[in-house]
């Protein structure tokens, strides 16, 4: 029916962020993150942002899978598999430890300097996210992250120095990682790693979060401006957590209700990609009263650095339902999910909907007509090592499997510009939502548990051998 196979050039690999796989957290001059006092959850507990200074808890960022160390190893495997890019993010802190310092950590760029050689001996094309949940403990404390102005100032001349120093190592950037995930503004875990805010009591939180993310989208607007002076052959990307939204029922009061969580959700990457704010997000700030201070100036700045393409994890769908919640009283969007029948589920409950993937890819095309980038995609799971060493994750294979089949129609039938894939967590990691590792999305095993105990050895899963032969193939054989 169609040609199961990618376009020439097409970016397979596999995803990461630094400070869930480094570890590393105080070596060569590295600075504390926001992800560095965090302790570890467990199954319904969530993770605790601490002050850093509890004293026998688990900070499982600490080490993480050693990555700092371990890096050589690590990319000679992914070699092994093929990767042709390989995402992961720059942790801040390595290079400007407190964030508002004067000079660059000459030993922090070092590294990236190295892990980028070591990529490109074998021809594997770094992805770079300049913030992913690892914003400088500093600024969360002195500034409070992003509600304050001068963060945008911090962030820029970070990007600076990192855009000069890599700009003939590395090609593909992404300026903020999942910077959606602000919508959910209740959960006050993922405003601290997101936007590092840590709210005080009877703050407004829908506000702080809209004032938040205008800087955060002014300082990636700067970045994309930044960049494309440095070397104009650089292309930077935004970076959303894309959930296709469904209506419970044909009911239009579930239609509408969708229509409306994707614009509070979406409304991030239309300022990225279009450079202005959607109306409905315009009108929704007005008859709340919020007064966010948005200057005339800022609004240039938007205009000016709009993204090269979009970057987004895709794991799930969403479906809401008019009967939790209506369109014109929505605020808190978790409030309007109900469960989806026809979709089965992972262990941690995020559903599994292959064909959501394929609507992402068109939603996206038809919304923003860019080059579209998947750069995360996965499934969480346990895995078991058997007496002989081997994994036999089946489970994984088959949740790829469906995904890629449901990109490659996309492509092939729907005419959708997609610039690469890389999975999420290729190689075992430290959860971001859990701090455990027994959640594990790899190719590759990393013997470590939720404690902390392991060697640390790696090892190749049954996955690890079919990707490297859906690489192989270009997608043809799945
Ligand atoms: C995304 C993040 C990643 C990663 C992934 C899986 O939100 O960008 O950092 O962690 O989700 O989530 P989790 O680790 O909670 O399973």
């Amino acid at each position: 029916m169609f040609e199961a196979k990618m376009p020439k050039g097409f970016l397979w690999g596999g995803a990461v962020a630094a400070h869930q796989v480094e570890g590393a957290w105080n070596v060569d001059g590295k600075g504390p993150s926001v992800a560095d006092v965090m302790t570890a959850g467990a199954n319904g507990v969530p993770r605790k942002i601490t002050d850093g200074v509890l004293k026998g808890e688990n900070y499982p960022n600490h080490e993480a899978i050693d990555f700092y160390h371990h890096y050589k190893e690590d990319i000679k495997l992914m070699a092994e598999m093929g990767f042709k890019c390989f995402r992961t993010s720059i942790a801040w802190t390595r290079i400007f430890p407190n964030g508002d310092d004067a000079e660059p950590n000459e030993a922090g760029l070092k590294f990236y300097d190295d892990l980028f050689d070591e990529c490109h001996k074998y021809g594997i094309e770094p992805v770079i996210t300049l913030h992913h949940f690892e914003m400088p403990w500093h600024l969360v404390k002195k500034y409070g992250g992003w509600q304050s102005r001068k963060t945008i100032d911090f962030f820029t001349r970070y990007a600076r120095v990192v855009f000069k120093r890599y700009q003939h190592k590395v090609k593909y950037w992404m300026t903020f990682n999942e910077i959606d995930n602000q919508s959910a503004f209740n959960n006050a875990f993922l405003m601290a790693t997101n936007s590092g805010i840590l709210f005080k009591k009877g703050q407004n939180r829908e506000a702080a979060m809209y004032q938040a993310a205008h800087y955060e989208l002014v300082a990636s607007a700067l970045a994309v401006k930044i960049a494309h002076q440095i070397n104009p052959k650089m292309k930077i990307g935004c970076m959303v957590n894309f959930a296709s939204v469904y209506p419970a029922t044909c009911d239009p009061d579930d239609t509408l209700l969708a229509q409306r969580v994707a614009q509070r959700r979406y409304w991030f990457s239309d300022v990225h990609v279009n450079g202005v704010y959607p109306k409905e997000v315009e009108a929704y700030l007005k008859q709340k009263g919020y007064r966010p201070d948005i200057t005339a100036e800022d609004r240039q700045i938007l205009r000016e650095g709009t993204v090269d393409y979009v970057g987004f994890s895709y794991y799930e769908s969403m479906t809401v339902s008019a009967k939790k919640v209506d369109a014109d009283h929505l605020t808190d969007l978790d409030a309007a999910v109900v469960d989806n029948k026809y979709l089965p589920k992972t262990q941690w409950d995020w559903s599994i909907d292959p064909e959501g993937l394929r609507y992402a890819l068109n939603w996206l095309t038809d919304r923003y007509h860019k080059p579209l980038f998947i750069v995360e995609n996965g499934m969480g799971a346990r895995d078991k090592v058997e007496a002989d060493g081997s994994i036999h994750d089946d489970y994984r294979i088959k949740y790829l499997q469906s995904h890629i089949s449901e990109m490659e129609k996309a492509v092939a039938l729907d005419g959708v510009d997609l610039m690469g894939y890389t999975p999420w967590g290729c190689i075992d990691l430290v959860s971001a939502g859990t701090g455990q590792m027994s959640k594990r999305y790899g190719f590759i095993y990393v013997d470590k548990d939720d404690q902390g105990n392991g060697t640390l050895k790696r090892s190749r899963k049954d996955s690890f051998y079919w990707y490297k032969n859906v690489i192989k193939s270009n997608g043809a054989d799945l």
